[in-house]
């Protein structure tokens, strides 16, 4: 309780600028807005278009737009991680802190101070910004429980924890977990990893986690029939049941994200005359970098296996260090027909909804995991960094997923990964069975009365407390 009894329900909701975080947590914000919550979304101005789709399907939620606070080691203008290089990714989580103090004096003078935060978990230092406001801080995570638990017996053991010097397959025990999971070193966490190597960004980060772990709750893009195990390991080492899993999320009513138009009735049309379940479609997110010899590797098996697909190449940004691989010399020419090769943001959920798409090619970032789960599609993985390796583990374990490569640096070989793609859209692995399975549980979970939806509104009612 605020301590003011009210029934005032204002919450500021501030997610991280990259599109894997600020896309689930834009939906939980306007699913709280139906809900009867007053939302303020806190941005930077560079960031400020991603909420154009939001705010004109719920005009009642406000914006609060503070300067980027410059950092010097990111370049000026850039407010984003898309636009950023995976070592940009701590001086970004480091820069955003200097919102402290201008957050603050925003919630001193404005007439109507938010009463509830639920900020991105790489914000933990919200947590003193909210203790300093006197309102509950709920940290928002939009990766899975799995995850998290592990992330947290890292940082909280940081000192006794795998030493960086000790190889990349040193396995590291996780015995307090559900299952008591080992993962070799190079699967955890690229963000300690690059401590645990010494950044100086460390013990802000370490912080940081500290901090989310004393906040008054969680809230997950996940939903309790594939990580219950993990969501009540959670409670009980927090100590209360403030834990909620509202997964997955997606925009209330359409479910479509903002795309780009011309791309999308191209891709919708192309599928159209697809038969059902024979498209494999290839997406590595917003972050991932494919080599040009993992893309050459790719390429090859796509063309190997003769199924249908649709492959989203992500454009290199400007300035980035590393030249993504392009489609092969000749490669759309040979595949016409059967393959369609997109640049740029895809329709991803339209395309996974489509019924033509039968498998997904993912880095297992967590909201593919949670579009491709919601597609009820077969999930071939490849894990590239951070939580992705967790990820894979969990589909894998709900049999769901095949592993089809595995890290940033790997080169598939392209007959063995021909052969897994022709097999996935050829209604031949028992995982597709799977797939449709967990597919009814994620709906029912967000259904009237199912698991996420009592948790959203038990989320409400706190929030209303
Ligand atoms: P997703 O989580 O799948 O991948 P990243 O963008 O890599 O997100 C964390 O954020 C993950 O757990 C991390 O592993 C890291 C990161 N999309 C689209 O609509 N069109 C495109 O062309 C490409 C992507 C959408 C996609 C999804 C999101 C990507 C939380 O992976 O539908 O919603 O962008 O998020």
């Amino acid at each position: 309780d605020k301590g003011d009894g009210g029934l005032a329900a204002h919450a500021l909701v501030f997610p991280f600028p990259s599109q894997g975080h600020m896309i689930p947590l834009l939906d939980l914000a306007h699913h709280l807005s139906l809900q009867g919550v007053s939302v303020t979304v806190l941005v930077t101005p560079g960031n400020l278009p991603i909420l154009r789709r939001l705010l004109s399907r719920a005009p009642a939620i406000k914006t609060l737009v503070l300067p980027f606070p410059p950092h010097p080691s990111l370049p000026a203008g850039v407010e984003n991680s898309k636009d950023l290089t995976a070592d940009q990714f701590l001086p970004l989580m480091h820069a955003l802190s200097f919102l402290h103090e201008p957050f603050l004096r925003w919630a001193r003078t404005t007439p109507s101070p938010p009463d509830f935060i639920v900020s991105d978990f790489f914000l933990g230092w919200t947590q003193r910004t909210a203790a300093e406001l006197g309102v509950p801080r709920v940290a928002f995570c939009p990766s899975g429980a799995l995850f998290l638990s592990v992330v947290h017996d890292l940082w909280r053991e940081m000192p006794q924890r795998g030493d960086a010097a000790a190889g990349e397959d040193f396995p590291v025990e996780f015995p307090s977990l559900p299952g008591s999971p080992v993962f070799p070193w190079r699967h955890l966490s690229s963000l300690y990893r690059r401590c645990r190597e010494g950044n100086p960004l460390c013990e802000f980060v370490r912080e940081g986690f500290l901090q989310n772990i004393s906040s008054w709750g969680y809230v997950f893009n996940t939903f309790m029939d594939l990580e219950a195990p993990y969501l009540d390991h959670l409670r009980a080492e927090l100590g209360h049941r403030r834990v909620w899993a509202v997964g997955p999320l997606a925009p209330p009513g359409d479910g479509d994200r903002d795309g780009d138009s011309v791309l999308s009735a191209g891709a919708m049309a192309w599928l159209d005359a697809c038969p059902a379940g024979t498209v494999v479609y290839v997406c590595f997110g917003s972050q991932a970098e494919l080599n040009p010899a993992q893309t050459a590797a790719l390429a090859a098996a796509l063309e190997r296996s003769g199924s249908r697909f649709v492959w989203c190449l992500r454009v290199t940004p400007a300035g980035s260090a590393v030249a993504y691989g392009g489609a092969p010399e000749g490669f759309e020419e040979r595949t016409a027909g059967r393959g369609l090769v997109i640049r740029g943001w895809a329709p991803q959920v339209a395309i996974l909804a489509h019924p033509a798409v039968g498998a997904f090619l993912t880095h297992c970032g967590w909201n593919s995991a949670m579009e491709g789960i919601t597609a009820g599609v077969v999930l071939l993985t490849w894990p590239m960094s951070a939580d992705q390796f967790a990820t894979a583990r969990l589909l894998v374990e709900a049999g769901v997923a095949v592993g089809a490569c595995e890290g940033p640096d790997s080169v598939p070989d392209p007959d063995e990964l021909a052969r897994v793609i022709a097999e996935s859209v050829g209604g031949r692995r028992s995982e597709a069975a799977e797939s449709v399975r967990l597919r009814k549980k994620a709906l029912q979970a967000v259904a009237e009365g199912g698991s996420s939806s009592d948790d959203l509104r038990d989320l409400v009612t706190a929030i209303f407390q």
